[in-house]
């Protein structure tokens, strides 16, 4: 496998000052499994769409840009390993980069949708086929750490859905894309795991089978807990597959873990935190909190902003009352439009993704504990 020069740039910023903006500046995270590409030139670079379509194409940014309708989608970007911190400390090890709860962020992304560059090149598949197809993308401008190409793929049925809004990114917050993030053009996949959200994008083929890369195949997979190990793995990564759909979810951002906050006369203090849907069931439509270990919770109120989408994130506050003294935890679990909730106690997996909830080594769980800040000191 390839040996990269350097180790690739991943980061996630502190989840206090991330739930400060409803739209996350540049400064947000970054997941790469490859050194960022520098010699993209976005006034050569081309997309090529080729597969099961009646006329393969070349396009230019500057044809993306023009020939297109451009499409505006605010959504959240999460990677599938968000929150693996919890997972690995309250259930069992897992491999993986230690993402506590900021790899996620909420963008408004500008490009065609997929869906009109793909009639354009026109589907040559009958309708059955289409059922079962699929859309891949690649990014061969640099090699990964476990690959020599990153890629992933969507269905068909995804990719073709005007509701989906799976679109092809040229602007990320209304900018052009920076390099980090993409530039010249990156697919944006509302709803799902960030890792489809290919990046740095040179091809989209038409296909009955899914991407084969390494990310698509043999990472972003919620394996059974038979899996306990990478040997153990083995017979498992061909039945399972990639995740797509994210579940939904919440972090608790202010109070950190260890703060130590100043009750008010009333004797609250304010929590705040994201809640982000499953998949397509968006948006948030509650979030409770608890600020006694889930005997008593209470209803967050969840902040409108200005152009949010069902695939948006829902930042939410509220003040809740708190026994002073050390030790102290706050609990929120989220419901999204679909009456989808965090479980109690979602299962171990090896590669520690699609974490949604809380599983204590302590007591067990009370009721639906799902995200927690811990060891907080409440001062009067
Ligand atoms: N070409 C390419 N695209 C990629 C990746 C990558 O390593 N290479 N990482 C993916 C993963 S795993 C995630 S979570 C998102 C992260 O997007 P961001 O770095 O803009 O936050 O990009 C995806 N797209
Ligand atoms: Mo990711």
């Amino acid at each position: 496998m390839p040996d990269l020069p350097e180790a690739p740039v991943n980061r996630e910023p502190d989840v206090a000052d991330l739930v400060q903006s409803f739209l996350t500046r540049e400064d947000g995270y970054e997941r790469n499994h490859c050194m960022h590409p520098q010699q993209l030139d976005a006034s050569t670079h081309q997309v090529e769409i080729d597969g099961a379509v009646n006329t393969s194409l070349r396009l230019s940014v500057e044809d993306l840009k023009n020939d297109f309708e451009q499409h505006t989608v605010v959504c959240a970007l999460q990677c599938a390993g968000n929150r693996r911190h919890t997972m690995r400390t309250n259930l069992k090890e897992v491999s993986g980069i230690d993402w506590f709860d900021g790899a996620v962020m909420n963008c408004k992304w500008t490009g065609p949708r997929l869906r009109d560059v793909l009639q354009r090149a026109g589907i040559s598949l009958g309708s059955s086929d289409q059922e079962q197809a699929h859309v891949a993308f690649a990014c061969y401008a640099t090699p990964c750490q476990e690959d020599m190409w990153y890629g992933a793929s969507i269905s068909l049925t995804r990719a073709m859905r005007e509701d989906m809004e799976v679109i092809l990114a040229l602007k990320m917050n209304d900018q052009p894309l920076s390099i980090p993030r993409g530039s010249p053009v990156r697919v944006i996949t509302p709803g799902i795991a960030g890792a489809r959200a290919v990046k740095w994008l040179d091809k989209i083929t038409v296909q009955m089978q899914e991407c084969q890369n390494h990310y698509m195949q043999y990472d972003y997979k919620v394996l059974p807990e038979e899996a306990v190990d990478a040997e153990a793995a083995k017979k498992f990564w061909h039945k399972v597959p990639p995740v797509q759909e994210m579940p939904v979810n919440s972090v608790v951002a202010v109070p950190n873990n260890e703060a130590t906050v100043q009750r008010d006369t009333d004797g609250t203090i304010t929590v705040q935190g994201y809640a982000l849907p499953y998949g397509d069931d968006g948006p948030i439509t509650r979030v409770d909190v608890s600020g006694d270990g889930g005997t008593s919770w209470k209803e967050a109120e969840l902040i409108h902003h200005e152009g949010d989408s069902k695939y948006s994130w829902k930042l939410w506050k509220a003040p809740i009352a708190m026994q002073a003294g050390s030790g102290q935890a706050v609990l929120s679990k989220a419901t999204d439009s679909a009456g989808n909730t965090q479980p109690d106690e979602p299962k171990w997996n090896l590669r520690g993704v699609c974490y949604n909830g809380l599983c204590t080594s302590q007591p067990p769980p009370l009721v639906n504990m799902v995200s927690r800040v811990d060891q907080i000191r409440i001062v009067t």
